[in-house]
């Protein structure tokens, strides 16, 4: 048992190195929880938490500074898992009652007094991130992924709205909303600004209750949209990603390897006898059994770059980035005996218990690719496994994906 405490100094700006935010230490621990791979943060000195290992210092030197008690939501990972499209692919995440999560805001000015009076309105409500330049707020955004961030317009060397401007046109930052701050109070800068697309615009001198009730109204919109983009991305029946989101992302991975030449894998998986499991125990218990079967995938499939989803009816598909055909296999053969091992009774099978068959292919992509040629060549090698005899895998490679018709 232990709890990983760093004496904030590793993250201060070296114009900060004299303030008293300085003196305060950090403490954090990451630990996991069971078998099911579940993530639990805590920050405070006062828990010991058991298999914690230390969460490593993800601001460099001089790029920022962490406020004491704030709290970090960070896995090697999640924080850094540069590849991840937004929200796709978070792993199950359980917060410990006593700790809750807090939004985090990324403050950048490069006036240390503006960096502490923020963090000071902020810092009971908020996880709040200080960057002095531009550079560390651009890498602390691209890592840490805040809920928002409030953006000194006058920087030294880049300015706010050069940072804005590439935070919008990287992925990982490009749905943090942003408010600039700035000591330009003509109409023609807030007008520039918010015509840039930032959600609002604040004037120096600031002024307390100001900042804190626009930081509320643009906080509540994020979450808000978070929940949005979260319930249009689930399935409904099963809580896995539903096929839509399975698309999106299938097409995205294809072009990203087709860029980094890796390979990508895909399993597609089909229970056997659905129909007559619904005809001799109703459909009430096929979708509960159907919910039983993504939860054993969600537990078996535990990369945070992996996506698992429902295809459609008693199909499930996973997708596996960076991934060749030997890991893909393997991992297709510990889903399904893990679903065998449920021993879900099944009368109308000769198993006498709930299986299922499995196609996977692993390859990498050729331009001129069809994303939608893996999943048919999924889907041959499962009605392989059906042809088969059920309750196994059928596997293959293709290594020119884009050249197959
Ligand atoms: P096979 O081993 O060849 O896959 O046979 P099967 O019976 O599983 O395949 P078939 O395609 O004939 O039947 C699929 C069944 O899945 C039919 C349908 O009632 C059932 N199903 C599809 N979606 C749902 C759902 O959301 N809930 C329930 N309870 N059943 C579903
Ligand atoms: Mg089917
Ligand atoms: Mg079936």
């Amino acid at each position: 048992m232990r709890i990983s405490r760093s004496d904030g100094t590793q993250g201060i700006p070296h114009p900060t190195a004299s303030s008293p935010i300085s003196k305060l230490p950090v403490n954090l621990a990451i630990s996991r929880f069971g078998i099911d791979d579940d993530i639990t943060m805590l920050a405070d000195p006062l828990f010991d938490v058991p298999h914690s290992r230390p969460l490593t210092e993800f601001v460099p030197f001089g790029a920022g500074v962490r406020l004491p008690g704030s709290m970090i939501l960070a896995d090697e990972s999640i924080g850094t898992n540069t590849a991840a499209p937004p929200s796709s692919r978070r792993p199950h995440i359980e917060v410990h009652p006593l700790l809750r999560i807090r939004p985090s805001i990324l403050v950048v000015d490069d006036e240390v007094l503006y960096l502490e009076l923020i963090a000071d309105i902020l810092g009971d409500e908020y996880e709040v991130l200080l960057a002095a330049n531009g550079m560390a707020a651009l890498e602390i955004a691209s890592i840490k992924v805040p809920h928002l961030i409030l953006l000194d317009v006058m920087l030294p060397g880049i300015d706010g709205y050069e940072i804005y401007r590439r935070l919008k046109a990287d992925r990982r930052t490009s749905g943090i909303p942003v408010i600039f701050i700035s000591g330009l109070g003509e109409v023609a800068d807030e007008t520039k600004g918010l015509t840039m697309g930032a959600v609002d615009y604040i004037t120096k001198p600031i002024n307390c209750e100001l900042v804190r009730a626009r930081v509320k109204t643009q906080i509540a919109l994020k979450l808000a949209l978070e929940k949005l983009t979260q319930m249009a991305e689930t399935d409904g029946l099963t809580g896995v990603a539903n096929r839509s989101h399975f698309d999106k992302t299938l097409a995205y991975e294809c072009a990203r390897h087709l860029r980094s030449g890796s390979e990508l894998s895909l399993i597609l998986l089909d229970i056997d006898h659905f129909k007559a499991f619904n005809d001799t125990y109703g459909h009430v218990r096929g979708d509960e059994c159907l919910r039983e079967i993504a939860r054993a995938l969600a537990r078996t499939v535990s990369r945070a770059t992996d996506l698992v989803a429902r295809y459609g009816g008693e199909e499930f598909v996973v997708l596996l980035p960076e991934t060749d055909l030997h890991g893909a296999a393997v991992l297709a053969e510990k889903i399904r005996k893990c679903i065998r091992d449920l021993e879900l009774p099944h009368r109308g099978s000769r198993r006498g218990y709930v299986t299922a068959s499995l196609g996977v292919v692993s390859g990498r992509l050729l331009a001129g690719y069809s994303s939608f040629e893996m999943v048919h060549a999924a889907d041959l090698e499962l009605y392989a496994a059906k042809a088969g005899g059920r309750n196994r895998m059928s596997f293959r490679a293709i290594d020119r994906f884009g050249l197959t018709n």
